[in-house]
């Protein structure tokens, strides 16, 4: 997978691309990251990427040729193309889509991915209206710019594509993949300061181990997050389990 990433902080991405998930998902051919600095996609003197909002207002925007530029710089020869589907081309926005594990699961589909971050008081709205093919968010808290964001974004996509997690680790297990949180986990020591881990999970009974595992991830499902019940795919005497716990 390609991904390019948009930005006048590509510092801001150094650390955590040459780190974890992303370095060892590139390391095996996975994953070419390239990120773009827009302040190189200018022609004055000054590198100018940010002027004041017509009709006034607080602050600079992005100006819209620089993003342009950049993204016709980086599809030129496959523009916009990806054999018979189009390249996403993400801005990163409050105002986009709300994030979640099934758009990662989409964006995971394709060779190819640009993400868009602005910074300032946002971008020029002609970018959002004539360039992207998609604008996301990552939730409802106010960041500073899409870059942040767009980390988050690639994380959660490239854990998506086939081989670039070990097969010790797999996504359809992931909490947010089964709609469930995870159950609680426990290492040694059995005994920690008189706290001690449950019984069953110290009995070797891999399938009682199961039950409780499975249990656990949904009663602490229906304590923290109710709201996710409604996707989880439960078994009948699961979702009897469920009425149950409800009613006390
Ligand atoms: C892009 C500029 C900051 C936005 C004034 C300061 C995403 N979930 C999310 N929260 N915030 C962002 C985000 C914020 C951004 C930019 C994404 C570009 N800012 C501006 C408008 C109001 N602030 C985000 N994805």
């Amino acid at each position: 997978m390609q991904i390019d990433i948009l930005t006048l902080f590509p510092q801001m991405f150094q650390s955590p691309l040459g780190t974890g998930i992303f370095k060892r998902a590139t390391d095996r051919n996975l994953l070419d990251v390239k990120v773009h600095n827009i302040r190189d996609y200018t022609h004055d003197k000054h590198h100018t990427v940010d002027d004041y909002t017509y009709g006034g207002g607080a602050g600079m925007v992005l100006k819209p040729e620089p993003v342009f530029e950049t993204v016709e710089a980086i599809t030129a020869g496959a523009p916009g193309r990806e054999g018979d589907s189009h390249v996403p081309i993400v801005l990163l926005t409050p105002q986009g889509r709300l994030f979640s594990q099934e758009i990662a699961l989409e964006l995971s589909k394709h060779s190819r991915l640009v993400l868009i971050c602005g910074h300032y008081e946002g971008v020029d709205e002609r970018v959002g209206e004539h360039l992207v093919t998609d604008e996301i968010s990552i939730g409802d808290y106010v960041l500073s710019g899409g870059e942040l964001a767009s980390l988050v974004i690639v994380d959660a996509v490239i854990r998506l594509v086939p081989g670039v997690l070990g097969s010790e680790e797999s996504a359809v297990d992931d909490s947010h993949a089964t709609g469930l949180l995870e159950y609680p986990q426990y290492t040694r020591p059995p005994d920690y300061k008189g706290w001690t881990v449950p019984e069953v999970l110290l009995s070797g009974n891999h399938a009682q181990i199961a039950r409780w595992h499975r249990e656990q991830s949904i009663t602490r499902t229906l304590k923290r997050r109710p709201d996710l019940l409604k996707k989880a795919k439960l078994t009948t005497e699961e979702k009897q389990l469920v009425d149950r716990l409800r009613q006390a």
